[in-house]
């Protein structure tokens, strides 16, 4: 391994924030020395990663800081990544009303990245979940991921986290009978935020009712509400992260399962790795003009030059 990366490496077990950031930075971008820093990752740290999953303008950002607030107060240490943020400066913005700016860049307790990732090659999920475990080899207790979505990329990133926390508002009450299954499978709480709305009842109680169909002999998924904005809510949000966390360590079995998600995602993003959409479409245009195309021996033999 490069000296360097070695050297980076033993910063950012110390808890260097430079080093990280650097880090995430090498990893984000493939940078020389990405597989080496990844390689050198051991899987014995103890911090939890929590994923807040949601809808856009679901109140993520604001669940986030309210509960990193709440997590301060207890002297953790907290790493905080967003994924695709609307806005940079979302978190500055959001913590500038709870924690003075001055304090917040300097707080060596509280480390904030966020991850413009659009459209990255190899795919979203596998970059999250690689910058995911270069954060997560610092000593912070605590882990918030924050990604956008209800959906496939809900399903992608089930691995990523130890404990993913859907958050939903009153105006999906009526999606709620049409989410998607995979979401039902990866909710381990669920938030109703925005819960001053008159109708977040409805969607607390059809929420209630699916974690119960779910739930079979196992616990039901919680569902808390919270007005995110007012701190509603967040030390029962925060008692539950605790709570599914404290039982999930018993559970090697969903251990294994989120390994295999996670491997799974790692797996795609490197075989994917030569593909190019575009070159993909120019191909097949050409591809279609001849008499004897066939989708399947065209796709087996672009699989065969780029697959490696
Ligand atoms: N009324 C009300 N507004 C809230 C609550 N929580 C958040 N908001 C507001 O909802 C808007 C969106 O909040 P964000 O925290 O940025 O939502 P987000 O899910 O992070 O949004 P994206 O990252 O853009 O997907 C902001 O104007 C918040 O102030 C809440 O509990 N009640
Ligand atoms: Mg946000």
């Amino acid at each position: 391994m490069q000296h360097n990366i070695i050297q980076l490496h033993e910063q950012i077990k110390a808890g260097d924030f430079r080093a990280i950031a650097r880090g995430v930075t090498i990893v984000e971008n493939s940078l020389p020395g990405y597989e080496a820093l990844l390689l050198s990752l051991h899987e014995t740290r103890h911090s939890r990663v929590i994923g807040i999953t949601g809808p856009p303008g679901a109140g993520k950002s604001t669940l986030v800081s309210a509960l990193l607030h709440h997590w301060l107060k207890e002297n953790k240490k907290i790493a905080v990544l967003a994924v695709d943020p609307s806005s940079p400066f979302n978190y500055g913005a959001l913590l500038g009303d709870r924690i003075r700016m001055s304090e917040y860049y300097t707080n060596p307790n509280i480390f904030i990245r966020s991850l413009a990732t659009r459209g990255a090659l190899g795919g979203l999920s596998s970059k999250i979940i690689e910058v995911t475990d270069v954060i997560r080899e610092a000593p912070f207790d605590i882990i918030l991921v924050e990604t956008v979505g209800v959906g496939q990329s809900e399903v992608e990133i089930a691995g990523l986290a130890d404990c993913t926390v859907v958050t939903l508002v009153p105006e999906a009450g009526d999606e709620v009978q049409t989410l998607k299954a995979g979401v039902m499978e990866i909710a381990d709480i669920f938030v109703v935020n925005k819960a001053e709305r008159p109708d977040a009842e409805g969607l607390y109680r059809n929420l209630r009712i699916l974690a119960h169909e779910k739930a079979g002999d196992t616990d039901e998924t919680p569902v808390v509400k919270t007005v995110a904005t007012e701190n509603k809510g967040i030390e029962e949000l925060a008692t539950e992260i605790d709570k599914y966390l404290n039982t999930q360590k018993q559970q090697p079995a969903k251990h294994l399962h989120l390994m295999t998600e996670k491997c799974w995602q790692l797996i795609t993003a490197q075989r994917m790795k030569h593909m190019d959409h575009n070159r993909l479409k120019e191909e097949l245009a050409t591809a279609m003009q001849k008499d004897d195309f066939n989708l399947y021996a065209f796709t087996k033999d672009f699989l065969s030059r780029f697959v490696k």
